[in-house]
């Protein structure tokens, strides 16, 4: 992909199909980048086909926002194309996704990113702190992804927060797998784990999760982060896992209590036929930009 963007209406898939109002990239306020890397997947395949199926699932959704009662495509979402992204090899696919997020994020605008597996987080990390300076991650996640490195790979997405970690502060919450390595090499690291197994024990453990944050902070979401009976459609599913309630309440607190810088939404490997999944994630962008905009903003 070429910057700047030659972005005309009714190019490509745009969030919210093309019965909401969209804007040119120069307009929004944010910025939708579909990013279909799936280089490294250990289990199950497909989640380069989950931005294309997020967007397509997005056209079915109702503009208006009944939780914060706003339609937040008022203040410009742009879409981009599909990243393509070519690469001999897995470092020089992670270097052109960090160049294009920085053009992004050089705006100022909003940036959320589609999966694509959960290696792409780095790269965006890197991107966010180099313009913001000091941020905090927010990772939701079954997996610690605190490898060093993974069948040889230290790009691997088994590696992913632990690559990231060289960029920002991270806070991991709903993790039930990891490595005994893993386990190991927590106490070391610039990170905070709330346990899916014990944080609710926690009398108000979304205040205890906000506080762990600084001022500014990315927002990394793998799907499998939620209990797989409400998102099944993932590629190393654990059972477990965060509601769908649960996660929107502590995604609220966050936005109201700290500047959200970026987002992903990454490791959606949809099924053929069942769309459910596909629809959670788009709602899921929605809820992004409705709280990033819609509440005291
Ligand atoms: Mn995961």
């Amino acid at each position: 992909m070429k910057f700047p963007f030659n972005y005309a209406q009714g190019d490509g898939q745009s969030f919210g199909g093309t019965d909401g109002p969209r804007s040119t990239f120069a307009e929004a306020a944010a910025v939708i980048l579909p990013v279909p890397l799936e280089r490294t997947v250990s289990y199950v395949p497909g989640t380069r086909l989950g931005p294309c199926e997020i967007l397509k699932a997005s056209t079915q959704l109702e503009l208006w926002d009944e939780e914060l009662a706003i339609d937040v495509h008022a203040r410009g979402v742009c879409t981009l194309p599909e990243m393509e992204l070519p690469f001999p090899n897995q470092i020089a696919a992670l270097a052109e996704i960090e160049r294009v997020a920085a053009e992004i994020v050089g705006t100022n605008k909003f940036l959320i990113a589609l999966g694509g597996e959960h290696s792409i987080t780095p790269a965006l990390v890197a991107a966010t702190s180099a313009h913001y300076g000091d941020i905090s991650i927010l990772q939701i996640d079954a997996h610690a992804d605190l490898r060093d490195e993974y069948l040889g790979d230290s790009n691997s997405h088994a590696c992913a927060m632990r690559r990231s970690l060289e960029y920002a502060t991270c806070t991991q919450v709903g993790i039930r797998s990891l490595s005994t390595e893993e386990a190991a090499a927590v106490d070391d690291l610039p990170t905070t784990i709330f346990y899916d197994v014990n944080m609710r024990e926690r009398r108000n453990w979304i205040r205890d999760v906000v506080n762990t944050l600084r001022s500014k902070v990315y927002v990394t979401i793998d799907c499998d982060g939620l209990d797989p009976s409400v998102m099944p459609a993932v590629g190393t599913p654990e059972p477990g896992g965060l509601s769908w309630r649960e996660l929107l309440q502590l995604l609220r607190a966050t936005f109201r209590e700290r500047e959200i810088v970026g987002c992903d939404i990454v490791e959606l490997c949809p099924i053929p036929g069942f769309v459910h999944p596909n629809v959670l994630c788009a709602r899921l962008v929605y809820k992004l930009l409705t709280y990033r905009f819609g509440d005291g903003d």
